[in-house]
């Protein structure tokens, strides 16, 4: 399921250009347009589920694997390992909790900091 006006649909469509990290059936990932750090990238699922707040039991098994490309993305994109590096993942969710498009994703952010306060 997709939704025409959506942003992020259309990256998946293709028909916005996007810098690609990695795509499955049921998962992409691309780089944010909008760096906050020096590896920043955002992991979506396909099926336009509009916030983290929308999730429900049939999403499980998306949601983990989702989460389980997130480390794997973070080094293959630049980041060091944990330890010593790592990364962070953020899912800005509504109007309060900082979202602007509204096509459920997860920033992924590492490399070298300083680059995000706490
Ligand atoms: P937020 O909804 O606030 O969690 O952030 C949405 C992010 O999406 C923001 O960091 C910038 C990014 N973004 C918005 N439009 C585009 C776009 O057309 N291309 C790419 N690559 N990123 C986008």
């Amino acid at each position: 399921m997709t939704d025409a006006n959506c942003i992020f649909c259309k990256i998946i469509a293709g028909q916005i250009p996007s810098r690609k990290v990695y795509e499955d059936d049921e998962i992409f990932a691309f780089h944010d347009i909008n760096p906050w750090a020096p590896v920043h990238f955002l992991i979506i699922p396909k099926l336009h589920i509009p916030s983290m707040a929308h999730v429900t039991p049939e999403h499980e098994g998306l949601l983990g694997r989702m989460m389980l490309l997130a480390p794997k993305l973070a080094v293959q994109e630049g980041a060091k390992p944990y330890p010593e590096g790592g990364f962070r993942i953020v899912a800005n969710t509504g109007a309060e909790g900082g979202q602007e498009v509204h096509h459920m994703h997860w920033h992924v952010m590492g490399g070298p900091r300083p680059w995000l306060r706490g």
